[in-house]
């Protein structure tokens, strides 16, 4: 394993003000165990609500930034004004981004860049689709993915890797510990090969995809999985404390 233990919430497009209060109280509630990063990933127009009334011990997330100053850009939040309510991290490169909104590697490549520029650390997800695993190309679209990462971003500090297979994310469907070790490993040798043995060796490398406080415990086993990027499960303060607890 690399680094303290990470586990990341995704919250993804969900919640209102009142579940929202709900799970910061049970989250503040909750039992952690300190050795763990613990970041949650609010929608953006909930950060300053979660900021302002969620215990110290977490950090906050955003679901996406834009890939440059901010100015004339409708819709898109900067990463200044992240910065500026609080976020420490973003999460880019998410499969929902890249398969339902559309975004490419080079465009994910460019955000990540700019967040790091700006000192946003970077959650960075890759993975790949069934039919890309069913067709023996699991590793080859990991490392195109990871490639379009290294080509943009000036360094590695503040990057945490997050293997998201498509085919596991939101279908109940986890990769079996196996399965998610296996990817992992080939992650680190590709880091290894292509950035540099510190850097694959000091990188997290976390694994998300329907991860919930039953099969944690297992994948949490795997030598290589140094934490979760938890979406469904986040949700529930209770179950998420499970998870981050986790920790081996
Ligand atoms: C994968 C994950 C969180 P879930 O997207 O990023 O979501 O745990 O609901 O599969």
């Amino acid at each position: 394993a690399s680094g303290k233990f990470f586990v990341g919430g995704n919250w993804k497009c969900n919640g209102t003000k009142d579940t929202i209060s709900k799970l910061i109280t049970d989250l503040n509630s909750a039992k952690l165990e300190a050795d763990v990063d613990v970041v949650v990933a609010p929608p953006f127009v909930y950060i300053d609500q979660v900021k302002n009334s969620l215990a110290d011990r977490f950090e906050i997330s955003a679901q996406n930034s834009w890939t440059g100053k901010g100015g004339a850009f409708t819709g898109e939040i900067s990463v200044e004004q992240l910065k500026d309510i609080g976020c420490k991290w973003v999460i880019l490169g998410h499969s929902e981004r890249r398969h339902v909104i559309g975004e490419d590697d080079q465009f994910i490549g460019k955000k990540a860049a700019y967040a790091l520029s700006q000192d946003l650390k970077v959650m960075a997800c890759i993975g790949e689709k069934l039919e890309e695993r069913e067709a023996g190309k699991t590793f080859d679209v990991c490392y195109q993915q990871l490639k379009a990462f290294a080509d943009n971003i000036p360094s590695w500090d503040g990057v945490v890797i997050a293997y998201e297979p498509v085919w596991a994310i939101g279908t109940g469907k986890v990769a079996s510990p196996q399965q998610a070790q296996e990817v992992h490993v080939a992650v680190r040798d590709w880091l290894k090969k292509n950035v540099s043995a510190e850097v694959a060796s000091k990188t997290r490398i976390i694994y998300g995809g329907s991860v919930n406080g039953s099969n944690c415990a297992e994948l949490a086993k795997q030598d290589d999985i140094d934490g979760f990027l938890v979406g469904g499960a986040s949700l529930k303060g209770p179950e998420f404390a499970t998870i981050v607890n986790s920790v081996t």
